[in-house]
């Protein structure tokens, strides 16, 4: 396999389903990013629910994030796991705010984005400082290598998760690792790793920058149609739609096409939801 990975993490993360830490950007870029993803807050939050559309769709809307999901210390990386041939099926930020009781109920990601395989890998990147007591990642190391499990919705008002989903059965924490991460770290995972995170106990904000790729081969069971980005090699398949990459912040007709797109990924995401009523204010606040 190519890519960046040395043949020891390449085997790690085979074994583990998760490796880190891996850096991605200087510490001086990382905390810079911190205050830039404020600024934009701080610029748009009167016009766009800004904290959700981070959440969900910022590639779309914002250039600097279209490019940073390309940085090469992140998708060499990711080369040595998924091959040569790279898209970027979503990117989010990940905010937890200071002294939130916000947190992440153990889960698989796989669970629900009604993808047809596992060619999938998660960068978590911190852009903040991220420790226990700001909530970072909990996961359990190997719990990748079963299928999928039941999940149950909770719809828990403090859970971050689109649908509070979590893992039905108890899930045994002792075995958790904390991934803990200095700004400009990041951690990779597997769709179908167990994972969580706890709230935020201290005076700052927690922000990871997250971006999931999958392999181009990869396809939208669920739902009518998917959106993906190419970012490195080739699509020979052609199985998502490709949005053109933002120009300028907020455009309003990227602004339209993200109210489509969360149109549309909503029939995935809740396809077996217990509850509906709160879809689309959950996923994008518009
Ligand atoms: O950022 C967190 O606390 C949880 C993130 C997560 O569940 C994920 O990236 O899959």
């Amino acid at each position: 396999m190519t890519g960046s990975l040395a043949p020891d993490q390449a085997a790690r993360y085979e074994r583990d389903g998760l490796l880190f830490p891996l850096r991605a950007f200087a510490e001086a870029e990382a905390l810079g990013l911190v205050a830039r993803v404020a600024d934009v807050e701080r610029r748009f939050g009167d016009r766009y629910p800004v904290k959700p559309l981070l959440k969900t769709y910022p590639i779309y809307l914002l250039p600097f994030v279209a490019t940073l999901m390309r940085r090469p210390a992140i998708v060499d990386a990711v080369e040595s796991i998924l091959g040569p041939d790279i898209m970027v099926w979503a990117a989010e930020f990940f905010i937890k705010e200071p002294n939130s009781p916000k947190f992440v109920s153990w889960h698989q990601d796989l669970t629900y984005w009604g993808l047809s395989d596992a060619a999938e890998v998660t960068a978590w990147v911190a852009l903040s400082d991220v420790t226990v007591a700001n909530g970072c990642m909990r996961m359990l190391p190997g719990s990748h290598a079963g299928g999928i499990v039941p999940h149950r919705d909770t719809f828990a008002p403090d859970n971050i998760l689109s649908r509070g989903q979590e893992i039905a059965d108890a899930v045994d924490e002792s075995r958790a690792v904390n991934i803990t991460l200095r700004p400009g770290e990041m951690s990779l995972h597997h769709g179908r790793m167990f994972h969580a995170s706890g709230p935020n106990t201290t005076d700052a904000r927690r922000v990871g920058f997250v971006v999931r790729y999958i392999a181009p081969s990869m396809r939208q069971t669920v739902g009518a149609r998917d959106y993906a980005t190419l970012v490195q090699g080739e699509d020979r398949f052609g199985h998502f739609v490709t949005p053109p990459p933002p120009t300028e912040e907020f455009a309003p007709d990227m602004v339209e096409l993200v109210r489509k797109i969360a149109a549309d990924t909503t029939s995935y995401l809740y396809a077996t939801a217990d509850q509906t009523g709160q879809r689309d204010a959950v996923k994008t606040g518009m």
